[in-house]
């Protein structure tokens, strides 16, 4: 009589059994799948602007906007190569124009934040109206809206591409459509949109244009920035966040896209941030002045110095702290609304 074949020895033999039907044992994964806290592959990043920009310009040599469509660096995840992401549900890059060049009128599901980097006198055009861009704008291109970026700048112009690629291809939901006009027709003079929606007014008869994305598609820094100045002047910070104000869809109070969550924050001078995790990845673009974040998760501590065009990314559930001795402006954005949406999202505030 053959000896009865050791446990181990039977799963092992059910599992390689049952696998040509395409069948799995839960029992095996069960505790990563429903992990006890967030564990996410993604790792903190910061990339440096002086580091970058010699590649964008040299991008800027060997092919020009119309060949490439869209000529851009992807800010990849170090522990995502190859999959586009900045997160797991985000998408970061650097784009480049050149004076004279059109990037041709193109539109898709993913929705498009803009925030602009260095130079101005560039436009994008949105559902036939342009934006000139400046330096510190933010500006939405909504889903499955045309659009097109053109340059009469003297000099190149760089932004920060923010999309929800990963999120749309997760869901399979991605489509995209290029126009037979390289540049759209302009049909309506340029801040329209702002004048529409951005001083606290809207239309007393109105559709919302865009569905769930607000209806202005520029957010100039003018503003953000002198809203931000007049609190500090006003008001002690937040301990955590400095001065932080959430850009918002004026039709509804909620978030300006329906993926992605928008903010700038100044931290002022000789401020020294407690720390937080929250379980919406975000990405950082600094606008002005200089500070230092200090990311920490389990054992591992990160610690970036920030400067002017700056770009760095905080993973989901990592501990963050913000310092900064001179001052400083940051732009975010992260997934936060589809937790919201979800009811999933998380947040803790260390002290
Ligand atoms: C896109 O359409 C733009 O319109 C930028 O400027 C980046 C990345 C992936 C897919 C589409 C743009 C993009 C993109």
């Amino acid at each position: 009589m053959n000896a009865p074949l050791p446990t181990a020895q039977l799963r092992q033999q059910l599992y390689a059994d049952m696998s040509p039907l395409h069948l799995t044992p839960l029992w095996e994964v069960l505790h990563a799948l429903v992990p006890p806290r967030p564990a996410t592959p993604c790792v903190p990043a910061l990339w440096k602007y002086d580091e970058v920009r010699p590649f964008l310009m040299r991008a800027g040599e060997v092919i020009t906007a119309e060949e490439a469509v869209r000529r851009v660096l992807i800010l990849e995840n170090p522990a995502l190569r190859g999959q586009s992401a900045v997160t797991q549900s985000l998408y970061a890059g650097l784009q480049l124009i050149l004076p004279g060049e059109v990037a041709p009128a193109h539109r898709h599901t993913q929705s498009a934040l803009r925030f602009i980097v260095e130079g101005r006198g560039a436009y994008t055009a949105v559902d036939g109206e342009r934006t000139t861009m400046q330096p510190g704008d933010f500006i939405i291109t909504p889903s499955w809206t045309w659009h097109d970026h053109g340059s009469e700048a003297d000099g190149p112009v760089v932004w920060l591409d923010g999309l929800d690629i990963p999120m749309i291809r997760f869901l399979d939901a991605g489509f995209a459509e290029n126009s037979a006009d390289k540049s759209q027709r302009v049909t309506r003079a340029e801040g329209t949109s702002f004048a529409r929606y951005g001083h606290n007014m809207v239309p007393v008869r109105h559709e919302p244009p865009f569905g769930a994305t607000s209806p202005i598609f520029s957010y100039p820094y003018e503003r953000s920035r002198e809203a931000l100045a007049q609190l500090e002047r006003s008001e002690a910070p937040d301990p955590w966040d400095g001065h932080k104000l959430r850009y918002v869809n004026p039709l509804t109070g909620g978030w300006t896209m329906p993926t992605i969550g928008t903010f700038m924050q100044r931290l002022p001078a000789g401020f020294n941030g407690r720390g937080w995790r929250q379980t919406d990845g975000a990405v950082y673009s600094v606008v002005e002045g200089q500070g230092v974040v200090v990311i920490e998760s389990g054992e591992k501590t990160w610690r970036y110095a920030f400067g002017p065009r700056d770009h760095f990314v905080v993973p989901s559930w990592h501990t963050a702290r913000l310092a900064s001795s001179a001052g400083c402006v940051l732009f975010s954005y992260s997934d936060r609304p589809v937790h919201q949406a979800l009811g999933i999202h998380r947040e803790e505030r260390l002290s």
